[in-house]
């Protein structure tokens, strides 16, 4: 169907809506005509993500709204306070300021259990938040008060501070984990651009166990349709071909039932984004899909001298470097091949338009007996290679012809 406006995607529950959709939360304050609205439990956040706190009223726009979607105040029916606070009409959240105007990205984080989703997504936000952020002149900052304080609480504070290594994503409960939200914003200056650039960017970890059954899947169908990139975390550690050569003293993951190889999950979210995104004739998926492998530190004294993968991405210029990527996509389907994952790169090929191989670590090295971090720190590898791909493919980062 035709629209003249565009359909925004919420970066919280990732479902679509027209602007006209929008709704809106009263300020809560006193109103011109002296009346005040009072707090309550908002029953769709309380539903989708167990967030009970009690909230000035919503209320949908009204004809004003309708004729114009982009208006960014809205008159509150009952106290008639003017609130500029907008928010998603299914899930309620609070949609960071200028949703509408500026770029929105929702980027999923999927892979096996134990493939080292959790350990990645703090790592690499404490990254961007810190030195890749410095050499891109990026600021990126949590877009609301549950992201800043979950993602300071829950994982950098365990990671950083603590010490500890995260316990198992609960599965099952994809309707209570919230997404996290940033705002990506890249200083225009350095880019030949009079702007500033921002990019909301949401980050959905997921449980691996999720990815178990076709039924677990399913839940997270919803996030995967929405999201306009993928990183497809695998373990190589969880492949027979690479098991065989990790450094020793690596801890490899039990090979329960509640865990799977790399293949079987490719297989089982391929066939998710082909029932997500429709299958036509001879189409593949068009998501750009970043296929990563982690825990490279436990394999890369294996790796030839000169491999792409043993060295950082060059740092002197704040664009992704397509040549350095194309090489450790190369060495990586190599790789593939002794790891004994021949079937990732036919899977691959055959389903995905636009792809890429990375590999990575989180830690930098093995973390100790008892899964703590070592005591000589976290020394991440490669971490933000991935992400900044997907900006260059979302034309949010310039990129160097490869
Ligand atoms: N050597 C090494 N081990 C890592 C690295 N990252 C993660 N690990 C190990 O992998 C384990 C699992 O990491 P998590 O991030 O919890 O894995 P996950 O994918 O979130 O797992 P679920 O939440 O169960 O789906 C960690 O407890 C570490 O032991 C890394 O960069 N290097
Ligand atoms: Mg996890
Ligand atoms: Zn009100
Ligand atoms: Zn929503």
């Amino acid at each position: 169907m035709l629209s003249i406006l565009p359909t925004l995607v919420c970066p919280y529950c990732y479902q679509s809506f027209t602007p006209r959709k929008m709704m809106w939360r009263c300020t809560g304050l006193l109103g011109p005509e002296g009346g005040r609205c009072p707090p309550e439990r908002d029953r769709a956040l309380s539903r989708r993500f167990g967030m009970n706190e009690a909230l000035p009223p919503v209320f949908a726009g009204g004809r004003l709204a309708a004729l114009n979607g982009w208006q960014s105040t809205a008159r509150c029916p009952r106290c008639k306070d003017a609130s500029t606070q907008r928010i998603c009409p299914h899930c309620h959240s609070l949609l960071p300021v200028h949703f509408d105007k500026i770029d929105s990205r929702l980027i999923a984080l999927i892979g096996a259990k134990g493939a080292g989703k959790t350990v990645y997504m703090t790592v690499l936000l404490h990254e961007l938040m810190h030195s890749v952020g410095r050499r891109f002149d990026a600021a990126v900052v949590g877009s609301d008060d549950h992201t800043r304080s979950e993602f300071a609480k829950r994982y950098e504070e365990t990671l950083y501070r603590e010490k500890v290594l995260p316990g198992t994503t609960r599965p099952g409960q994809a309707e209570l984990r919230r997404p996290l939200v940033f705002k990506v914003t890249l200083d225009g200056r350095g880019l030949l651009r009079s702007r500033d650039r921002h990019t909301i960017t949401s980050f959905f970890d997921t449980a691996g166990e999720d990815l178990i059954s076709k039924e677990s899947v399913d839940l997270n169908v919803r996030y995967l349709r929405g999201a306009d990139g993928i990183i497809l975390l695998l373990d190589p550690l969880q492949m027979r071909g690479a098991r065989e050569s990790a450094k020793p003293g690596t801890r490899l993951p039990q090979a329960d039932d509640k865990t799977d190889n790399p293949v079987n999950v490719l297989t089982r979210v391929t066939d998710v984004l082909y029932e997500a995104h429709g299958r036509g004739p001879n189409r593949r998926i068009d998501v750009p899909v970043a296929v990563a492998f982690s825990k490279i530190d436990t394999l890369w004294h294996g790796f030839a001298e000169g491999s792409p993968l043993l060295g950082e991405a060059p740092a002197d210029k704040p664009v992704f470097d397509q040549a350095d990527s194309l090489a450790v996509h190369d060495y990586v389907r190599a790789l593939l091949h002794e790891w004994d994952g021949t079937q990732i790169d036919q899977v691959m090929r055959k389903n995905f338009a636009d792809y890429r191989y990375f590999g990575l670590s989180s830690l930098g090295g093995n973390p100790t007996s008892d899964n703590r971090v070592d005591p000589r720190g976290i020394h991440p590898h490669r971490v933000a290679d991935p992400f900044l791909w997907l900006l260059s493919r979302f034309d949010a980062l310039p990129s160097t012809k490869g």
